[in-house]
């Protein structure tokens, strides 16, 4: 019987440390560890971090206790267990700062990514399949774009999750880098903080269920070619507008988030003063509420950006930009633009942020 006992409870503390106990799959104890976490840290989406870990640990595994305490314990667990095995078959992991910050390493690899560069064709297809391997359809928006470098064949990819039943919140990033020669710029900040933790919210997202529809979108030709004007930059933004326009599309979309230059390690988010009031103002309040005042600017700047076209054709948008990059935001548009000044940290906050906006939006136009 003793025997027994222990070796239910060495089944019992493997299995809480990870081995593969019983014919359980590692893809089980990945679930375990995230039903554990989801419940340690709701209602904030969840990451993996192993300090979490460390706090949602049962404390039979640091003091058995008696074995009958240990029987109830290993009762939990396979609960536990099986309430994750279902929890992973219905939905993703939470959003995690680091999966975003490797998405944002993957572009960077690609080396700069100007519009119509064969570096962000290689890019774009990545993006794609990224996309599709989380289950969505993406459809590939490609157009002509008449620059001051000639005609560029820019694409910009979308992602559609949901029925068209209570209307599209949109969330959108640029996902090309700016041009620069005689200068390697790889544009880990911009865009590719912002590409990463796009393509980490549509991981993250990929099997919740809301009346109101999310739409990835993922712009070209952001950038200027020569001098930032009406005319030069904003390329994929005005087309896709445009298009909405004369397609109706406006009308649904009842929000585009536009998220720029996101994952610097000292994150200062500006009020960006273009944006439409309510959505700005649901950003800043909901900031504070979820305890992250400390990554608001106190600057406010009316700036020009992607969401500019979407608020012409009457979409209310908000543009959530870091543009404090650097002391005096010198490593904007120059070679210092690379990984070492990016923390998974602030991928994640803004990550947050943005899944809490999202379920008031969703609250708000699903009734
Ligand atoms: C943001 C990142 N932008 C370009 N790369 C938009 C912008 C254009 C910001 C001009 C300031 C000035
Ligand atoms: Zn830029």
């Amino acid at each position: 019987m003793r025997c027994a006992i222990a070796a239910f409870l060495l089944a019992a503390f493997l299995s809480l440390a990870g081995a593969d106990v019983g014919g359980q799959s590692p893809a089980a104890h990945q679930a375990l560890e995230a039903s554990v976490l989801t419940q340690a840290q709701a209602p904030v989406a969840p990451s993996l971090d192993s300090s979490a870990q460390e706090k949602a640990q049962p404390s039979a595994v640091k003091n058995p206790g008696s074995s009958a305490q240990a029987q109830v314990r290993v009762q939990d667990q396979s609960q536990l267990q099986a309430q994750a095995q279902s929890q992973a078959q219905s939905q993703p992991p939470g959003l995690s700062g680091e999966k975003a910050m490797e998405f944002v390493r993957a572009q960077v690899a690609f080396g700069p990514r100007p519009p119509g560069s064969a570096a962000l064709a290689k890019c774009r297809d990545w993006i794609k399949g990224r996309l599709e391997a989380f289950g969505y359809k993406v459809e590939d928006d490609a157009f002509d774009a008449a620059t001051p470098r000639g005609r560029v064949r820019m694409h910009n990819l979308i992602a559609r999750k949901g029925q068209g039943g209570k209307g599209v919140i949109a969330l959108a990033s640029h996902y090309d880098t700016k041009l620069m020669e005689g200068m390697r710029f790889v544009g880990a900040n911009d865009a590719g903080s912002s590409t990463g933790l796009l393509l980490e919210l549509a991981r993250a997202l990929a099997s919740r269920k809301s009346d109101v529809d999310t739409w990835f979108v993922f712009l070209d030709g952001e950038e200027a070619f020569e001098e930032w004007s009406s005319v030069d930059g904003t390329y994929g933004s005005r087309h896709l507008a445009q298009r909405w326009k004369q397609e109706d599309v406006v009308g649904r979309v009842r929000a585009l988030i536009l998220l720029d230059m996101i994952g610097d390690k000292n994150l200062d988010l500006y009020k960006e003063m273009n944006s439409t009031r309510w959505l700005s103002d649901l950003f800043w309040n909901t900031a504070v509420e979820i305890g992250l005042r400390n990554i608001l600017s106190n600057y406010a700047a009316a700036m020009e950006d992607d969401h500019i076209p979407f608020l012409n054709a009457g979409i209310d948008s908000v543009d959530l930009i870091d543009f404090n990059y650097g002391p005096e935001n010198s490593f904007w548009h120059t070679d210092a633009d690379t990984l070492d000044k990016l923390s998974p940290e602030s991928l994640e906050k803004v990550g947050r942020l943005v899944l809490a906006v999202l379920a008031k939006l969703q609250a708000k136009f699903s009734k």
